[in-house]
């Protein structure tokens, strides 16, 4: 059983990993064996991330590139596949959100949000992808979001973003799944992490809503996210292809909830 999720000799890069759910999510693939790598824009956040790697016993293979930028994310590669081997597993994690009014935002804040959130999974991805090919093996991961699904006000970019996110996981499916890639995503509902911070802090309102259209009545932590990464990761999702596991609490389940109704003691 433990064979099943063994990723000793993989090669996994996990994409803005330095902290909140990338970071957990490197650290568990790590625990299972896989020699992880994790890119961010920030030096400083890949030292940090290193020492928290370190904290766990672990080592982390840190570089910095931006997933917007095609020349600099074929340099990573490359640097990547130098210095630790050829991709086998890349979780596309990095991403933006801006919470703007439709009407009060910049077209191009709506542009740098999807550059950030869809065309960055695209650029490292085809970067990763024909040594997978090659090899007739692979796993792809794209970070998608309760808000592949859902809109709500404030964050047109980001569901755009996400939404395309979702569609271009099950294209990517349909090219490659015959090359034996699993190619899924993940769609975290409301998750404890510094993006979510400014709607989650300080007896922030937001905080009613979420426990209320969260049936687990709780936010969610990065590692539960992890979790399922592993699994998208691992030998035990060979034939999941296309899929969006959605990590949420139950909220994508759930109409509504009135508070106390049907509360059993
Ligand atoms: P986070 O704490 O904001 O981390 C995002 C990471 O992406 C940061 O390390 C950031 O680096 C990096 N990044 C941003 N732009 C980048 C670029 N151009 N190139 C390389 N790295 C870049 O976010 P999170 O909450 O952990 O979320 C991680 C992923 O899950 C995101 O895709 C997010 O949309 C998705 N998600 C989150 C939630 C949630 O509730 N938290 C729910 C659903 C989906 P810097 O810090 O240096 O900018
Ligand atoms: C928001 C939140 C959400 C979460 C996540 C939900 O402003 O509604 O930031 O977008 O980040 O994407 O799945």
């Amino acid at each position: 059983m433990k064979d099943l999720f063994d990723l000793t000799g993989k090669v996994a890069l996990v994409t803005g990993g330095t902290h909140g759910i990338g970071l957990a999510t490197g650290i568990l693939l790590a625990r299972a064996g896989a020699n992880v790598c994790v890119n961010d824009l920030s030096r400083e956040k890949l030292e940090i991330c290193k020492g928290e790697f370190q904290k766990e016993g672990l080592e982390v293979y840190t570089l910095q590139f931006d997933v917007t930028n095609e020349a600099d994310t074929n340099r990573g590669i490359t640097e990547i596949e130098q210095n630790v081997g050829e991709v086998d597993i890349l979780v596309n994690n990095a991403g933006i959100i801006k919470r703007i009014p439709i009407l009060e935002m910049a077209v191009s804040d709506f542009r740098t949000v999807l550059d950030v959130d869809l065309v960055g999974p695209l650029i490292v991805t085809k970067r990763v992808v024909p040594n997978m090919i090659r090899k007739r093996a692979g796993k792809i991961i794209n970070m998608c979001s309760m808000m592949s699904v859902y809109g709500r006000n404030t964050v047109a970019a980001y569901a755009s973003a996400k939404g395309g996110l979702k569609l271009l996981t099950r294209t990517m499916t349909c090219e490659w799944a015959k090359y034996n890639i699993q190619v899924n995503g993940i769609g975290p509902g409301y998750i404890a992490t510094a993006q979510t911070a400014p709607i989650r802090e300080g007896n922030h309102p937001f905080n009613d809503l979420v426990m209320t259209r969260t049936p687990a009545g709780r936010w969610g932590e990065p590692e539960d996210v992890a979790y399922a990464a592993l699994f998208l990761a691992s030998k035990a999702s060979n034939f999941v292809n296309g899929h969006i596991l959605y990590v949420d609490g139950g909220i994508l389940a759930n109409f509504g909830y009135v508070k106390g109704e049907n509360d059993l003691p």
